[in-house]
């Protein structure tokens, strides 16, 4: 990699105290430093220089492809051997262990824009950053008029937690592709690197499987509502996973087990233990549905699912959902959940479901996502007694599905009404301590909504909250100073066409 010159500015202290950089910086970083004197100014010259390494070349894209529309400006991306004046510098770099795979460290002076990063995520994290500190109107497609100054400062960032998650509910009502590399979009700007698709449920099963071919034709044919459903082709799969992937995004999928399953059974009723032909499914109720765990069947469909799914998922984890099996006896729910374990490993992933799978003996390896705060932590508490670690998404705080007040438009109220303040103002280490914790994610089910504007609608702003949540020490936040910085982000969102709750807890400029 290039080499690229030592940051002129000092290492900076927690960024609560690092002056006006931070102040429209949604996750807000781990450390940061204003230099007031000292501020970068676009101009038509500007650069973007990679060195003559091409390996950076897709990151300059990126960075380009952020600023160009607004400005007007070529940013040409400079190859040669010699960093300019005027310009952005992107470089790789090992020697700041502290940054981690995720981070970077940015340097704003009059002559440079410098950042560095380990690794290509790192650098595509610290673009996010540099987005957020040019004003709102560089989000715009068209150009605008400058000056697009950025304050002078350094900001050296890395996340709090490894998984920072969005779930998307595609099973209730369906969502294509082009919706869900909207949703990829959004959420690569405030860092969320999981988003976790729910494939399969009750009212619709979403994804094609070539070993069970009914099951997406014959499965998907139906949403929450009577509406026509619809299911992604492999290829379509593949897309969603390689748009992802461009935006550092692992995709989870999930594909619900052992209940949640009428979709599957009314395409292969063999799969239930009555047999018998089973009706199409379009209400919103849960609970009623299971696999047969007695029928080896089961465990042929099981293990025929999670391998093409594995084959198509480059990421770690496969997701067998778990929850809410009201209509599996328990012992055989444990039973099952250890079998498919063992199928989820045999195929070279590691198991996550819902926190409810620690009723099974399962290894560590397994991760147990806790949603339901009304029992008392028990699920949680279960499966740390396992050893496993655990994804924080309790419904009554990261639940994007519930109304943000008791009359709010689209979203259900079960675990709510959760508020853009109760969204932020919790901490993982309520559930489990740090070490233990892998992340966060906030699930938006899809019961009441049906267009990307009702996605956006709920989960914005409160998804910028839980994002916060996964990247920021908890030492650096508090509601009455994030609610400063995510008031910025309202601009941005306009720009974007991004349709927000403007929520009046958040003082919009
Ligand atoms: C509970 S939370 C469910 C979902 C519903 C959701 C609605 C969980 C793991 N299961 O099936 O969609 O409530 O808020």
């Amino acid at each position: 990699s290039p080499a690229v010159t030592a940051s002129p500015l000092p290492w900076p202290g927690p960024a609560v105290s690092g002056g006006a950089i931070t102040k429209g910086l949604v996750p807000l970083p781990a450390l940061a430093e204003s230099d007031p004197a000292e501020t970068f100014q676009l101009s038509p010259a500007t650069r973007i220089w990679i060195g003559p390494d091409h390996t950076l070349e897709p990151i300059a894209d990126d960075l380009a492809a952020a600023l160009r529309p607004a400005t007007g400006f070529s940013l040409p991306i400079d190859t040669a051997p010699t960093a300019p004046a005027n310009a952005f510098l992107l470089a790789l770099d090992n020697t700041e262990p502290q940054l981690g795979t995720e981070g970077y460290d940015l340097s704003i002076t009059r002559d440079a824009v410098r950042l560095v990063a380990r690794t290509p995520e790192g650098l595509f994290h610290g673009i996010q950053t540099i987005r957020q500190l040019l004003p709102a109107r560089i989000e715009a497609r068209t150009p605008q008029p400058g000056p697009w100054h950025m304050i002078g400062g350094r900001i050296v960032d890395y996340p709090r937690f490894a998984y920072r998650g969005a779930m998307l509910d595609v099973a209730r009502h369906f969502f294509p592709v082009a919706d869900v590399e909207r949703y990829i979009d959004e959420l690569a700007l405030y860092k969320v690197n999981v988003l976790h698709l729910h494939l399969s449920d009750d009212q619709g099963w979403r994804i094609a499987i070539d070993s069970w071919p009914k099951l997406a034709p014959v499965g998907g044919k139906t949403e929450v509502g009577g509406g026509p459903g619809g299911y992604y082709t492999q290829a379509d799969y593949r897309a969603i996973v390689a748009y992802a992937q461009a935006h550092f995004i692992t995709v989870v999928p999930e594909i619900e087990t052992p209940g949640h399953v009428n979709a599957a059974l009314v395409a292969y009723p063999q799969l239930a233990c009555s047999g018998k032909p089973i009706r199409p499914y379009t209400g919103t109720g849960v609970g009623f549905s299971s696999l047969c765990i007695s029928n080896p069947t089961v465990y042929q469909f099981v293990d025929d699912v999670v391998g093409e799914l594995a084959a198509l998922t480059p990421g770690p984890y496969i997701h067998l959902g778990g929850d809410e099996a009201m209509s599996t006896p328990p012992s055989e729910y444990a039973a099952f959940v250890q079998k498919a374990q063992a199928i989820v490993e045999a195929h070279g992933k590691t198991l996550m479901g819902w926190a409810e799978i620690a009723k099974g003996s399962l290894d560590a390896s397994a991760v147990a996502e806790y949603w339901n705060f009304r029992d008392g932590m028990a699920s949680a508490r279960q499966a740390l007694a396992r050893g496993m670690r655990l994804v924080a998404a309790p419904a009554d705080h990261a639940y994007l599905d519930q109304k943000y007040t008791a009359t709010s438009r689209l979203g259900l109220t079960w675990a709510g009404p959760v508020s853009v303040a109760e969204a932020y103002a919790w901490d993982p280490t309520m559930i489990a301590p740090d070490g233990d914790v892998l992340g966060v994610e906030a699930p938006l089910w899809s019961e009441t909504i049906r267009t990307m504007a009702d996605i956006e609608y709920l989960a914005w702003p409160r998804m910028a909250g839980i994002a916060e949540i996964g990247w920021t020490p908890q030492s650096e936040r508090s509601w009455q100073e994030y609610r400063l910085r995510l008031a910025a982000q309202g601009p941005r969102w306009q720009e974007l066409g991004v349709n927000f709750y403007p929520s009046p807890e958040v003082p919009w400029p």
